[in-house]
């Protein structure tokens, strides 16, 4: 029975790279059963068993344990369910653009989160750069500045200029890695850029909205000429988290970490509590307005249970 990595997902069909072939499946009804609380049982990323069908398509039978799945809280028709967004990634690259659509700090952090609270290693590409006027370029570097200093790795990139894309590609060399981040930002095209053998469709930023035209519908997977692979994903509006209690956000936050010990409830929320080591560190500067801002706004959210984008 072949085994193969899901490079796409479209709901009931799914296609699985074997080797160098693209085999689309389907899923066992049952499995749908078993996996009741996900909006899909299988997920891109996700390495599968398929028995051959006559017809020259696979049935899954088997899906491998995952190493990590990023996942969010599923909105509309199966509100509450688990969405896993991609399964088995070495790194998440959370994409924004300097402008069209411009940055925006509460989707990064509450991304942030979920890369944190599932273990995944995490980044930030600042997109769009050589549109960035040189007005915006403090509120970039201010922006930068932050995310660096809490250990996550920052790149600045335009895919009009080449060079910048560097870096870039060499921390995709040999990686499982995902592009998400909001429509329009240039997940796609930043995808192209670092490797022409790779064509995703990408479309106009519209003039009237500034907002992109949700131009990549699925996940897909696109293994990389220089090794590796990158996923690309449909932009994301909202992000509801799951499974994360309001006492444990703070550990999500590592500029927040160093402080927990200082509180004096164990299950302080660092909201309206007393004695609260985290509100002292930020009173005193050494956590940033915006990102406490952030907190408060992804702990209000976990209580009332809903997504937002971070705004
Ligand atoms: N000037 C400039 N335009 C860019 C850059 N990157 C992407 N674009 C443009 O931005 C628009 C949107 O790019 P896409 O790559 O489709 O964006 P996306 O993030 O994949 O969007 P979705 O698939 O909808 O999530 C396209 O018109 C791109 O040509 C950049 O670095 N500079
Ligand atoms: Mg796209
Ligand atoms: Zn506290």
């Amino acid at each position: 029975m072949p085994t193969g990595t899901v490079i796409r997902s479209t709901g009931s069909w799914v296609d699985v790279l074997v080797g160098p072939r693209v085999i689309p499946s389907r899923i066992r009804g049952r499995m749908r059963l078993l996996h009741g609380d996900e909006t899909q049982p299988v997920a891109v990323g996700d390495q599968v068993d398929i028995l051959s069908q006559k017809d020259g398509t696979g049935l899954i039978t088997e899906i491998h344990a995952r190493h990590n799945c990023l996942y969010r809280r599923a909105a509309g028709r199966r509100v509450g369910k688990r969405q896993i967004l991609i399964a088995n990634v070495d790194h998440i690259w959370i994409v924004q653009a300097a402008v069209q659509p411009s940055f925006n700090p509460g989707l990064i952090d509450r991304l942030l989160v979920a890369c944190e609270a599932q273990e995944i290693p995490a980044g930030l590409i600042l997109n769009k750069m050589d549109l960035a006027s040189p007005s915006l370029l403090s509120d970039v570097s201010e922006l930068c500045t932050r995310y660096t200093k809490l250990g996550y790795q920052t790149l600045l990139t335009s895919v009009e200029h080449r060079t910048t894309l560097n870096p870039l590609r060499r921390t995709l060399t040999g990686r499982v890695s995902v592009f998400l981040g909001p429509s329009g930002v240039g997940k796609s095209s930043l995808l192209n850029a670092v490797d022409p053998a790779i064509q995703v469709p990408v479309d106009v930023v519209s003039q009237k909205t500034n907002k992109g035209r949700h131009t990549t519908a699925h996940t897909a997977l696109y293994p990389l000429s220089m090794g590796g692979s990158v996923a690309d994903t449909p932009g994301i509006r909202e992000f509801g988290l799951l499974d994360i209690e309001p006492w444990e956000l703070a550990h999500y936050f590592p500029d927040f970490r160093p402080y927990l010990a200082e509180c004096r409830y164990c299950a302080c929320t660092h909201d309206h509590e007393p004695n609260c080591g985290v509100k002292k560190a930020w009173r005193m500067q050494k956590i940033s307005d915006a990102r406490y801002d952030s907190y408060l706004s992804i702990l209000y959210s976990l209580h009332l249970g809903k997504a937002d984008t971070g705004r």
